[in-house]
Order: structure tokens, then sequence, then C-alpha cells
């Protein structure tokens, strides 16, 4: 049985990520910084699978090394690496941007993403096998008003995921993005810096993908045979065409 560590595992596509792994029986290492939500996943998916939680910020690279440093045995080979923790902060004009928001997007979206990646590869490019899933964002291909950072974190992981997938060429490990549009989690209440009514109308008139909608992408990437490798795969709600054009009722 395969063994996936999935960050971001508290919320939204990361926990979907992980239900949905469980269900298929995947041994999983759940990672986040609420503590309370990592004891009440283990103790739901435990039920139908060995799970193990890490709590760490992706900020901090020695405590990220640490913490992957410290997995038991048993769950010290992971095959299947999904690098999903993140966020936007803020949706400011440029010049009247939040630097703490800023530093929040490089620091989380793409420092910790490689942090993470750093922490993992090495077993895997021992074992000559394993799979790296980036999440992106449409906000990874298309700039929108005011997306500015958030934006450029985003284009940051698909070159992140470009240029993992050529230097790691040849070592029997796959690297692929999974970048979704519209997506209804948490992610808006973390940008709207928890003003609910905002975030519920990026969601109104439309019906958005739901973070199941995305894990059933992610289970569909992890479950090609292993010839087979999604290199970037965007997603989008069948309302939206592109990042600024959304129908809504
Ligand atoms: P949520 O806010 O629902 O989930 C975000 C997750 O990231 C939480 O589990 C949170 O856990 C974790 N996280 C945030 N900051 C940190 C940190 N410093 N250290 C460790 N973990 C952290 O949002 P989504 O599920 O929507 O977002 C998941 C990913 O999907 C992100 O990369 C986002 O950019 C991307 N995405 C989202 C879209 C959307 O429309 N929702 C569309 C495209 C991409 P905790 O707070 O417990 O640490
Ligand atoms: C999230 C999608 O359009 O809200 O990455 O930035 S968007």
């Amino acid at each position: 049985m395969k063994t996936a560590l999935i960050t971001g595992a508290t919320s939204g596509i990361g926990k979907s990520t992980a239900i949905r792994f469980a269900s298929e029986g995947l041994k999983l290492i759940l990672c986040g910084r609420r503590q309370e939500r990592l004891e009440e996943l283990k103790n739901s998916l435990g039920v139908e699978t060995s799970v193990h939680i890490l709590n760490f910020d992706v900020r901090k690279r020695e405590e990220v090394l640490q913490s992957i440093d410290s997995l038991p045995p048993e769950f010290k080979n992971i095959d299947i690496l999904i690098n999903n923790a993140g966020n936007a902060h803020g949706l400011e004009p440029i010049q009247s941007g939040c630097m703490d928001d800023w530093d929040a997007m490089m620091d989380i979206n793409v420092k910790g993403l490689l942090y993470v990646s750093k922490a993992i590869i090495p077993g895997m490019l021992e074992r000559q096998s394993g799979h790296i899933i980036n999440i992106g964002s449409t906000a990874g291909k298309e700039v929108y008003p005011n997306g500015n950072v958030y934006c450029a974190s985003k284009y940051a992981v698909d070159a992140i995921n470009q240029g993992m997938r050529i230097d790691l060429n040849g070592n029997g490990i796959r690297v692929g993005a999974v970048n979704p549009g519209l997506t209804q989690t948490e992610f808006s209440d973390v940008r709207f810096k928890g003003n609910s009514e905002k975030a519920e109308k990026v969601y109104q008139g439309f019906e958005a993908l739901q973070p199941e909608d995305i894990a059933d992408i992610i289970h569909f990437v992890v479950t090609r045979p292993y010839h087979v490798n999604i290199a970037d795969l965007t997603v989008m709600p069948t309302a939206q065409a592109s990042s600024t054009i959304v129908h809504k009722n």
C-alpha cells in the first residue's frame, strides 16, 4: 500500500484528498498547523487506514525538516507528495498591497513548498520512485486584477513544477501540477481575513468547484499506470472561462 503525505490537510482540497485517499486505503501523513483538526482527521480516517499527523508551519524551514525526519519507520517511505498547503492573503492593487500579506504568500506558497519537497525528494531518489503533485492554480496561468503577488506565487509553483520534472527526469519520479479554478473552500475566508460575507460572494451565482472535485482528479492522477505522468492539468467550473470571466446568474 502506498504512503501519501499531504500538506494543508486540515481544510479544503487537502482535507478532501485525505478523505478520498483513506477510502482507497492509502497510508496517510497529514500535515497542517491546526492540531485539533489533525487529531479529528486521525480519529475519523484512522478507522479506514493508517494515519500519522505532523504539525508544522511550512514557513519554518527547520520545523519542516525535523518533522519529516521524525516520521516513524513505517511512514518513512513516502510514495506520493501532495504539495497543497497555501492560501491567498488579501486582494489589493500592488500600490496598496500589505507587505505582510506578500511575505505570507511567497513564504508559504513558494518557499514552504520547496522546503517540504527538499525533505522528501532524497528518499524518492534513493528508492528511484515517487510521485509529486504540486497544487498550482489558474492564478498561475493568468494574472488577474489585484491578484499580483498571489498570482506570482502560483506562477512560481508552475515554474517549480516544470523545474522539478526536468531535474528529476530519469529517476523514476513523476512530477505534475493540478491547477484548480474557483473552488469553494476556506480559501476566500483566509484571503479576506475572516470577512465571511465577502468570502461567500466569491462563489455566489454559479456552481463553483468543490474540494471533492479536485480530490477526485488528484486520485485519478495518482492512479495512472507508472508510464503515464499527468504533467499539468487545469480545471475550472463550467461557468468559468478564465480568471476574470465567470458566468453568474
Ligand atoms: P484552505 O484555506 O481551505 O486550505 C489551506 C490549507 O493550507 C489548510 O489546510 C492550512 O492548514 C494549510 N496552510 C496554510 N498556511 C500554512 C502554513 N503556513 N503552514 C502549513 N500549512 C498551511 O484552501 P484550499 O483548500 O482552497 O487551498 C489549498 C491549495 O489550493 C492552496 O495551495 C491554494 O492556493 C490552492 N488553490 C485553491 C483554489 C481555490 O479556489 N480554493 C484554486 C486554485 C488553487 P492550517 O491552517 O491548519 O495550517
Ligand atoms: C485560487 C483561484 O481565482 O481565486 O487559486 O485566485 S483564484
